[in-house]
């Protein structure tokens, strides 16, 4: 039943990162309602607030790893690296509120702790952690997708006496120069570190699980004149983005690998090594390195002869060689193997010495080895796409927590909505695109903002997703992802890295321009598998 109460807000949005910044600049001065953020977070940012860690950057070109919408937010904001520095994010985003005018509708340091939609109100009812309840019409999700930590459960954390910390909460006053470190993860972030902390620590202790594809990333200064240049040439390479599959601002490749010599691929793949990016690895040198075994495998085994030109010691190059897919979301470093030539970097195997604890001083190995520590570092990554989800009290139609709805793992119609969630929108939800993430973001929050105006429009109660909808569309997701090499490899990207969690697709895998392909064609149909109640009708039910 519905009846006429004036909520507190039009909208509601949580998380200040990339997504929510530009939802609220949508929601508000696009559609003029009345919106407001909440942000767990003291500042805003989201990645780019949290992670502080020596070495954090993006490894998406930093020409493309921004916004889109606005052309002289473009033209008037500078870089001077090809990759972009945490700082400097953060400081672009920080920019990106102030030049909007956003501060005054974000409310920070306030985490929310449960929404629940009341269908006797038709209204979302917010409740914080600070015991604040608010009303609204529209609930914009946009809690990231690598935003809530992963903290392994390894025996004895709570007993070290040294600085314990998680990459996603580097604190500010945190000096590791002239420490003792260790880190444990070698993923994107872990390796990350790794470079960037070796110069600095007097002893760099790497506790790796896996040993990973890591190719150079290139980075290095960008001069005024490649920056004026790429200025000029926006138009077109916005439009490029928009029409390619993983947005990183590059052609893929359509050359199928075994289609071309040995000699061939060789030169593709050092060609491709020396310009430097992990997704142009995998994807600009040719078409089918994510999907056909042949194919990986040869990029695999170039890799492979790369750490073992690169690493003098024999016994430390096989433990940094990986003999699995390469179908990991794909890393890249400048000078990471390099990194292990260093006499104060030590290496530890834990697939050959597990961790047996962690003690005051350090952490011990099963080869009885105490490896003592001033600072340990957890870069062990998040629970990635639905960790934010579960972690509040959401409730849909019939107090239905969305735990109950996702019990084979998250779902969604489109990455963006759930059915049973009237009113509620996801951004990089579960099954949207696996890409350069700022121009998915902008498509769904302009694909939201569209469907939240049609909505306003038809003088509707509520929106929301068909459950047949939602089926299709995990249905969808499953198949592409299962044409890929992705699935076959243990990483965040299907759940698998969190003890426990149920091994799910989570990502649209088909690309940037079919993503928004899809989105068109349902906004086109009159946004077919959603359902529009009338205000009249829901009051009257
Ligand atoms: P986030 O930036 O994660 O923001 C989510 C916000 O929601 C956070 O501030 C969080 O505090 C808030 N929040 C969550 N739950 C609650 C709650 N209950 N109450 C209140 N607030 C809440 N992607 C790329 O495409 N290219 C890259 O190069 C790249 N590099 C990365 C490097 C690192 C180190 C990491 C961790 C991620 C990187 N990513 C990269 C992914 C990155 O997360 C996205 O590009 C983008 O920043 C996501 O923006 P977002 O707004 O969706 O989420
Ligand atoms: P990842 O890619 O999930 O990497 C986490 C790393 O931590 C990885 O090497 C893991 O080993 C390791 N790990 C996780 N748990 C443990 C335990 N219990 N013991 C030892 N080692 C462990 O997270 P990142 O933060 O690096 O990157 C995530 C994304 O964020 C990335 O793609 C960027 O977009 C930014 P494993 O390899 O699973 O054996």
């Amino acid at each position: 039943m519905s009846t006429t109460v004036t909520p507190d807000l039009d909208a509601i949005v949580i998380g200040a990162g990339f997504g929510g910044i530009y939802m609220l600049h949508t929601l508000r001065d696009r559609l003029g309602l009345r919106t407001r953020v909440l942000e767990k977070g003291g500042g805003v940012g989201g990645t780019w607030y949290f992670n502080r860690y020596p070495g954090a950057k993006s490894d998406t070109e930093g020409f493309v790893y921004r916004y889109s919408f606005d052309t002289d937010l473009l033209q008037e904001w500078d870089w001077s690296t090809r990759y972009l520095d945490q700082p400097d994010v953060l400081a672009y985003l920080e920019h990106v509120v102030e030049r909007f005018d956003l501060a005054r509708d974000i409310q920070l340091s306030t985490e929310v702790t449960g929404a629940a939609f009341d269908e006797e109100d038709d209204l979302w009812h917010v409740t914080t952690a600070a015991g604040e309840r608010l009303t609204c019409r529209y609930l914009v999700t946009a809690l990231g997708l690598l935003a809530k930590s992963n903290v392994p459960d390894i025996p004895g954390l709570d007993e070290f006496a040294g600085r314990l910390v998680h990459t996603n909460a580097w604190p500010d006053d945190l000096d590791i120069r002239g420490r003792r470190v260790g880190v444990i993860g070698t993923g994107s972030t872990g390796t990350q570190f790794i470079v960037a902390a070796a110069p600095m620590a007097e002893h760099l202790t790497v506790f790796q699980r896996s040993a990973q594809y890591v190719v150079p990333s290139g980075n290095g200064p960008v001069g005024a004149d490649e920056v004026a240049r790429t200025k000029e040439d926006f138009h077109a390479i916005w439009e490029q983005v928009r029409g390619s599959i993983v947005a990183f601002g590059f052609e893929e490749s359509t050359v199928h690998a075994m289609d071309v010599s040995a000699e061939e691929r060789e030169r593709v793949f050092q060609e491709n090594w020396d310009k430097g990016n992990g997704f142009r690895f995998m994807f600009g040198t040719f078409c089918d390195i994510a999907s056909d075994p042949d194919a990986n495998a040869a990029a695999a085994a170039f890799i492979r002869s790369k750490i073992a030109e690169t690493v003098d010691d024999p016994e430390t190059a096989r433990k940094l060689t990986p003999s699995d897919l390469y179908a990991k979301r794909p890393l890249c470093n400048e000078g990471y193997y390099e990194i292990f030539n260093r006499d104060d970097v030590t290496l530890v195997s834990l697939q050959e010495n597990p961790i047996e604890r962690i003690t005051p001083h350090g952490v011990r190995t099963a080869d009885g080895v105490e490896h003592e520590l001033d600072v340990l570092v957890l870069a062990t990554g998040f629970d990635a796409v639905d960790g934010n989800y579960r972690a509040m009290d959401l409730r849909g139609r019939g107090g239905r927590h969305i735990d109950e709805h996702w019990t084979e793992g998250p779902t969604s119609f489109l990455g963006v909505s759930v059915a049973d969630f009237p009113n509620m929108f996801m951004i990089l939800g579960p099954n949207g695109p696996f890409t350069n993430l700022p121009p998915s973001i902008e498509a769904q929050v302009e694909w939201i903002g569209d469907l939240v105006r049609r909505t306003e429009e038809s003088g509707s109660a509520t929106v929301e997703p068909t459950q047949d909808a939602e089926d299709r569309w995990t249905q969808t997701c499953r198949e592409i992802a299962d044409m890929t090499l992705f699935p076959q490899a243990e990483s965040w990207i299907f759940g698998a890295n969190i003890p426990g969690k149920k091994n799910a697709v989570m990502f649209y895998m088909a690309g940037h321009a079919a993503y928004r392909e899809q989105l068109a064609g349902v906004a086109d149909a009159d946004y077919e598998g959603f359902v529009l109640t009338p205000r009249d009708e829901a009051r009257a039910s």
